[in-house]
């Protein structure tokens, strides 16, 4: 087995554990992996910052926390202009400094993902003899009156792989 193919194992591993949405048929779900090169630990302070989500999410122009950080905070995130929204309601559903996981609902806004909820986990690796990162974000969504599930799922990817990138430049740079 080379390492490509451990990799593979792991990340189904990652994704049985923590990543498990069981959507509804008209539900979309996809979980998309992004590999920084930036210790864990790095990565996780920049992720699990729920209150400050614009300082990687390339898309949020600002994020005003209604009562404290804490399970069950909500977050009002307001977006860039030129996205198909303007305000996105929040909330906090889990928060695990110990598996690095942080899960979140999206229970409002001006947008059409309607019962959205996403689940971040990073996982320690090596990338070229370094530490590194694997992140992994999954989600599960309605998919619109008017839209395919493949619509709906190719959306909220796009965007995700923005918001990974994103981190990834980010952690990269301070990671220097
Ligand atoms: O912010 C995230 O973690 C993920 C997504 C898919 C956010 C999408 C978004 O903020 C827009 C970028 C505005 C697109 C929301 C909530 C709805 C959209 O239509």
């Amino acid at each position: 087995m080379n390492g490509r193919e451990v990799v593979g194992i792991m990340e189904a591993q990652y994704i049985q554990r923590h990543h498990r949405h069981d959507p509804r048929d008209d539900q979309c779900t996809s979980a998309l992996f992004k590999h920084v090169k930036a210790p864990v630990n790095l990565v996780w302070s920049l992720v699990r910052r729920f209150d400050r989500p614009q300082q990687y999410k390339p898309f949020v122009s600002r994020c005003i926390m209604r009562g404290e950080l804490g399970i069950g905070s909500v977050r009002e995130v307001n977006v860039k202009s030129g996205l198909p929204a303007t305000t996105s309601t929040e909330r906090l559903e889990l928060l695990d400094d110990e598996e690095h996981i942080l899960g979140v609902r999206i229970v409002g806004g001006d947008h059409r993902l309607r019962n959205y909820s996403s689940i971040m986990t990073v996982h320690p690796e090596v990338i070229d003899g370094r530490p590194g990162t694997l992140v992994i974000e999954s989600f599960v969504v309605d998919v619109p009156e008017g839209n395919t599930r493949d619509e709906t799922c190719y959306f909220v990817e796009a965007l995700i792989r923005c918001n990974l990138k994103s981190l990834a430049d980010v952690s990269e740079r301070m990671a220097v």
